[in-house]
């Protein structure tokens, strides 16, 4: 390590002294002002972990669904996953050491993972649209240059198209090909031939509306489309000419405000779907006959997927099991229906898609959606190896369900909840059973239930158990919440602490809308008094 260049490159990218910055459930975010050490640091944290997994690593740079002024970056570990949470302790002592101690932490950092200095390193880069992404990730490629890492710059991608990129380069290609291209091609070769199997079921030209937050996800498909057009024709909205990304559109706001983004025409009973700033996220909605907006979230994804699913290996009849993982934002009348009316069992995790995708990968297939529609289904390799053997080998309908199954593994990236490749599933789910949105729809009505954001001075007053369902401290506050909850019908709430924002999070769910807004507003109220609440209280009626 040439900790001497460390030093001289990092005065081109001073730290703010004082600023402290974590590496929350989805890396850092903070306004693109303060990130450009951040940038680099990170490239030579990235160099490191290259290292010491001997594989190539992955660093994204994006702040998804928050607003353009603000970026982020976070790292994608060798098989296509969030970073190792001790790696993570790692980033945030990096990020905040002050100039003169740089060398030294990053010095305990390599000695205390037994990094191999002489083992070579490759980064992957990729970064979304934001105006500050292009100079964030130039100042990635100097710390990893500056370390003697080896880099591939991706330009312009999606989070899940990197995750892909490193998924595919620590598989030695066996997953697909590491370039947009291999990635186009996999997931629209599968679509074409589930689809084409779906066309029993009637043979009408598929349409759908995407509201692509004026992001990255409106380059890439503009890109693919063409790939896919035999199946599907897509008509993009928000597709970054004329608006500001993630402003009054995308998957976060239609998913918080429950209502449709700006620039879309809707007419009644059209399928829609709103992706988020960096495509990993995605959700459905539709208006009625009579005008009415109806939307189709991530529980409801995950519930037609597993549905899907189910019936396709109880049709192969090998004993698979398939299980669904939530966090506590899914609707309680989703969780109900998949352990009620679909019997599959629900797990229940922290929130941030790691968590998720962890407990997920414990099943033979694991479906996992966060409910502002963040997740994918994963297939065990076991799973993967004895499908494939029955779809050549079987011309039945055991082998028919082994063949659409073999599709549906490669259509969902494994490596992380993808927009593009959930909406492909998505169609080609709608296609094959012929069910319009409102038909989807209609498997279970959700739970009114509603959002709200408390500033606090220090959110790390907030502790939980339970999955976040339950506070621990500051003491007293659990209660109060439970005595709320008690004043309502069907009702449930819960706070936490955003990872990805410097807020207070709370949700409540009941009976009506405004029993949701009342409860939501009271445990508010709770958490301001309780929690060291700062700025305006939080009055009836406010919608954080
Ligand atoms: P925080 O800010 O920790 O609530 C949000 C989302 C997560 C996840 C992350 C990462 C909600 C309530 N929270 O986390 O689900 O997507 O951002 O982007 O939607
Ligand atoms: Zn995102």
């Amino acid at each position: 390590m040439d900790l001497g260049a460390v030093t001289k490159h990092s005065t081109s990218h001073a730290k703010p002294s004082g600023l402290v910055l974590q590496y929350g459930t989805a890396g850092f975010r903070a306004n693109a002002e303060h990130l450009d050490h951040i940038m680099y640091r990170m490239g030579l944290l990235a160099v490191l972990r290259s290292k010491q997994t001997k594989s190539t690593i992955g660093v994204m740079v994006t702040a998804s669904h928050n607003p353009e002024e603000d970026n982020g970056v976070k790292l994608i570990d060798p098989l296509g996953e969030m970073l190792a949470p001790s790696w993570e302790e790692h980033a945030t002592r990096l990020a905040n050491a002050e100039e003169q101690d740089l060398q030294r932490v990053l010095v305990g950092i390599s000695e205390g993972e037994a990094v191999d200095l002489q083992q070579e390193a490759f980064v992957v880069i990729g970064r979304d649209t934001r105006p500050s992404s292009e100079k964030l990730s130039q100042s990635v490629i100097d710390g990893v240059t500056v370390l003697g890492g080896q880099f591939h710059d991706y330009g312009l991608l999606t989070t899940p198209q990197l995750h892909y990129m490193v998924y595919c380069r620590n598989t030695g290609g066996r997953y697909g090909k590491a370039t947009v291209d291999g990635y186009y091609q996999k997931l629209s070769k599968a679509f074409v031939e589930l689809t084409k199997q779906a066309s029993c079921s009637g043979d009408e030209h598929r349409s759908l509306k995407v509201d692509c937050a004026n992001g990255i996800g409106a380059l890439k498909l503009k890109e693919m489309q063409h790939y896919f057009s035999q199946g599907l024709s897509v008509e993009l909205f928000n597709d970054g000419t004329k608006g500001k990304l993630n402003h009054l559109c995308g998957a976060d706001f239609v998913k918080s405000h429950q209502k449709p983004p700006e620039g879309m025409e809707m007419k009644s009973n059209e399928r829609c779907c709103s992706f988020d700033g960096d495509a990993d996220r995605i959700v459905y909605y539709y208006r009625d006959a009579d005008g009415q907006f109806h939307l189709i979230d991530g529980d409801k994804i995950a519930t037609l997927i597993s549905s899907f699913l189910k019936d396709l290996l109880s049709e192969i009849g090998e004993d698979l099991n398939i299980g669904v993982v939530q966090t506590a934002y899914a609707n309680g009348s989703s969780t109900r229906y998949l352990e009620e009316v679909m019997k599959v069992p629900v797990y229940c995790t922290k929130t941030g898609v790691k968590h998720l995708h962890h407990k997920a990968q414990e099943f033979d297939v694991g479906v996992y959606f966060e409910a502002n529609g963040h997740g994918t289904a994963l297939f065990s390799k076991a799973v993967e190896v004895k499908i494939k053997q029955l779809a050549k080998e079987l011309e039945d309908n055991k082998g028919k369900a082994a063949k659409m199954l073999e599709n549906i593994i490669d259509l969902f990236n494994q490596a992380a909840g993808d927009a593009i490749s959930d909406m492909l599933v998505i169609e080609a789910i709608l296609a094959v059973k012929g069910l319009t949105a409102q038909q989807w729809d209609a498997l279970y009505r959700d739970l009114p239930n509603r959002q709200l954001k408390v500033k606090v001075a220090d959110r790390r007053v907030i502790s939980t158990t339970d999955a976040e369902r339950r506070v621990v401290t500051p003491p007293g506050l659990q209660e109060v919440i439970s005595d709320l909850v008690k004043k309502y019908k069907l009702s449930r709430a819960f706070v936490r602490p955003s990872g990805t924002e410097d807020v207070i999070r709370v949700y409540a769910e009941a009976d009506s809308q405004e029993n949701a807004d009342s409860l939501a507003h009271d445990v508010s109220l709770a958490v301001f008094q309780l929690a060291g609440g700062i700025g305006e209280r939080p009055t009836p009626g406010f919608c954080g």
